[in-house]
């Protein structure tokens, strides 16, 4: 049997990590682009990690970044990938209004970059985008595959441009290119600064006595929030089929930050009212009020479904905060401390 390598960038946030747990699962060599920083970041998947030298080694890190379209062309050249997973990106909505030309960049550009590099090495890798439900933004819901987008932040407008260039190498140079329009998606590995982790970890540090209460923003807005996990099987899939097409990834159905506030807190037997403060610097210049994915087209075409809904969500995550506050971090957790060198040391 033929192994197959794959390339993931952003291997080292939340959803790239779940996703090169399940590709070296499934048997395959994975090479992950990480951008340099002043400390470690790869706390994420210091789990999967040998030494290169090691015989059995399958998962190898390399230095890129998405501004630098003549290391990612470099890096295709070198590591022949069968399948690009392109996950990386400025991908917080709210700094996308601090920073929209960073954001830009990266989360916009950055996929051009990557298209570009692969068309012109010549490569006959497989394309997956990391599009997004921001995409949709003020489209009232539900949304699909054939709702029409109407952005309502830089990030959302950085991601449309780039769900086109990928439709835009698929039609103009028969490119097998996809994209992934995930909705919300969470778990313990998710960033500390997107709302249901901050407030995962808001509840458990509460109940524990070591703070008394949590700012946010608007609680009204609606989300469509499912496991991350569960999400990356469906990116895989959409890589696995005889034609590239695109397909919105969701569990269907919506709950307010507000519910989800009070499922955190009443799991850990408090009253959110009591620790919940309002902080305008967490509103968004625009908002997008409500989200609800159609994933029929991914469950009929892919076999993909969710099974993680809300509620269980905000229990997993709020469990794992108290375990954290218990045991320390779990493996794969990104706040876990590091004892692996850094790429250029592997
Ligand atoms: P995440 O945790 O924020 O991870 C983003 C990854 O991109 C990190 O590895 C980050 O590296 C990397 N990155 C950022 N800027 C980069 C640059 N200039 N060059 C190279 N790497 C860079 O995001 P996620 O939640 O895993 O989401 C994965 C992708 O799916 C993103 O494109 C996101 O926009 C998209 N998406 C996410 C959701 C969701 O609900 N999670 C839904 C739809 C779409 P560092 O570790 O160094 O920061
Ligand atoms: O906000 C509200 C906030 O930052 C969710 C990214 O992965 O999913 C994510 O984008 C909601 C918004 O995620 C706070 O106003 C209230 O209505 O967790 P979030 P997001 O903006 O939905 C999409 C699909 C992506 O593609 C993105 O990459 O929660 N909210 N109070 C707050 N949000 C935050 N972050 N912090 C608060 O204190």
């Amino acid at each position: 049997m033929t192994v197959k390598t794959a390339l993931i960038t952003g291997i080292t946030g939340q959803d790239g990590s779940y996703l090169a747990e399940l590709l070296l699962r499934k048997g395959y060599v994975v090479h992950g682009i990480v951008r340099r920083a002043s400390t470690f970041t790869t706390q994420r998947i210091d789990h999967l990690y040998r030494d290169p030298h090691d015989p059995e080694a399958r998962l190898f890190l390399h230095y890129g970044d998405l501004t630098d379209g003549t290391r990612i062309a470099g890096l295709l050249k070198q590591v022949q990938p069968d399948e690009v997973y392109h996950l990386a990106a400025q991908s917080h909505v709210r700094v996308s209004f601090d920073e929209p030309e960073c954001t830009g960049d990266s989360t916009g550009l950055g996929t051009t970059r990557l298209l570009e590099a692969i068309r012109t090495t010549g490569l006959p890798c497989r394309f997956y985008q990391a599009s997004s439900s921001e995409m949709f933004g003020a489209a009232p819901p539900p949304q699909n595959e054939g709702t029409p987008f109407h952005p309502r932040s830089p990030y959302g407008a950085a991601k449309v441009y780039a769900y086109w260039v990928t439709r835009n190498y698929r039609e103009a140079y028969g490119m097998y290119a996809v994209n992934g329009i995930l909705f919300n998606h969470e778990s313990p590995r998710r960033g500390p600064t997107f709302v249901t982790r901050k407030v995962a970890t808001a509840a458990a540090r509460i109940k524990a006595g070591l703070q008394e209460v949590v700012h946010l923003g608007n609680l009204d807005a609606r989300r469509d929030w499912g496991y991350a996990a569960e999400y990356v099987e469906a990116m895989w899939r959409m890589l696995q089929q005889n034609e590239p097409d695109d397909y919105v990834v969701a569990t269907g159905v919506s709950h307010s930050v507000h519910e989800f506030v009070e499922q955190c807190f009443a799991h850990v037997g408090l009253d959110w009212r009591d620790h919940v403060r309002f902080d305008e610097r967490y509103l968004r210049p625009t908002e997008v009020d409500h989200l609800i994915g159609d994933a029929s087209k991914a469950e009929s075409q892919l076999g993909w479904r969710a099974t993680v809904r809300a509620p269980e969500l905000a229990r997993l995550m709020v469990d794992a905060e108290l375990n954290v506050l218990r045991n320390g971090r779990a493996p794969g957790d990104q706040a876990a401390p590091t004892a692996v060198p850094a790429p250029a040391a592997r």
